[in-house]
């Protein structure tokens, strides 16, 4: 039988909060693949060298080859430059783009039957370019943005009525950029609308609406605040922990529903791009797209938000890539 295996590319600051994750779940054998000589190879030998008190039996090791990556069931992206304060994530979209070339050229000639999740940003053209250069069938290869800003969301509607963030379900449709698409008609808590909970804490539907606005754009700025704040790269726990939660959908078989950087065709009136929507993960990655009926607001700002989209992978075109 075996364990399962689980490579990472890109040995940043999410890649190494990943293989600590993996480890301490015990969810297969983790290779840390990187450029740069000597990190990977250090980064997890640090964390090996924990095993015995964390008490897991997992392997871990880096590497500069893509050769070790070979017979990968799975295969987490996260090679690419983070932003600075001041750029957006489409400022990444050269870099990014060439890097992505690099590494989607090494997982096809060396993982070729893995199940891939990218996090490298700006995230829904990443993905694109991924899957164009690998050629990997559509339902193997996806992206992770939308649990994040979803579970970004829900921490702020917890924090404002006092309730455990367990209970909130929140979700976050659309590109992952400052267009993406906070549901606020769909939020609540153990299945009481957050819309009805603001309305009776204030009491005032005016004022109601107006917390929820100041959260939903919160919440397409949330990385960004987080730039911000380390000033010299983003966030990387909540990526990790958001990405470990598809990983393990997948390797368990799950079948949860999260939101996921899918290949849409036709699904929400929109045919052949990669944006975020409901989708559910299992043993052969994307399994179905599950669509809901939106209101003309909602769709409203989700084409706005697919425009976005289809506006960066036009400029990736124009780019050559
Ligand atoms: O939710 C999300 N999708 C995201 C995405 C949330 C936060 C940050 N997100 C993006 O993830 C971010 O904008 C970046 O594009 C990626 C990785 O973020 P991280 O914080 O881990 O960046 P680091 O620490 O700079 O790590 C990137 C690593 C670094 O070690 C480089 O040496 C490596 O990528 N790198 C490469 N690896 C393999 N192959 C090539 N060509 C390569 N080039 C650089």
């Amino acid at each position: 039988m075996g364990r399962k295996k689980i490579a990472l590319i890109g040995g940043g600051q999410i890649g190494g909060v990943l293989v600590q994750l993996i480890a301490l779940r015990q969810l297969g054998d983790v290779v840390l693949f990187d450029i740069v000589e000597d990190m990977p190879q250090g980064k997890t030998l640090d964390i090996a060298e924990a095993a015995r008190v964390d008490g897991f039996d997992v392997s871990v090791t880096g590497t500069n080859s893509y050769k070790d990556i070979a017979g990968a069931d799975l295969v987490v992206i996260t090679a690419g430059l983070p932003r600075k304060p001041g750029m957006s994530r489409d400022d990444l979209l050269t870099t990014n783009a060439k890097i992505m070339k690099s590494v989607a050229e090494g997982v096809r000639d060396n993982a070729p039957n893995a199940i891939v999740i990218i996090i490298s940003n700006p995230l829904d053209a990443m993905v694109t370019l991924f899957q164009k250069v690998s050629g990997f069938p559509t339902n193997r290869v996806m992206g992770q943005a939308g649990v994040l800003d979803s579970s970004r969301f829900s921490t702020f509607i917890a924090w404002e009525l006092g309730v455990s963030v367990k209970d909130v379900n929140a979700m976050v449709l659309g590109g992952h950029g400052d267009t993406m698409v906070p549901l606020t008609r769909y939020a609540n808590v153990n299945g009481i609308p957050v819309l009805e909970m603001l309305e009776r804490k204030y009491k005032d539907k005016t004022k109601a609406g107006e917390v929820m606005n100041a959260m939903v754009e919160r919440t397409k700025m949330a990385g960004g605040e987080v730039v911000k704040l380390l000033k010299t790269g983003s966030a990387f726990y909540s990526p990790a922990s958001s990405a470990i939660a598809m990983v393990e959908s997948i390797l368990l078989d799950e079948k949860r529903l999260l939101p996921t950087c899918a290949l849409l065709k036709g699904e929400f009136g929109v045919n052949g791009y990669y944006v975020g929507v409901p989708a559910v993960l299992g043993s052969n990655g994307v399994e179905r797209v599950v669509e809901l009926s939106l209101n003309d607001e909602e769709q409203a700002a989700l084409d706005n938000s697919v425009n976005a989209v289809k506006k960066l992978v036009e400029d990736m075109d124009r780019l050559g890539f």
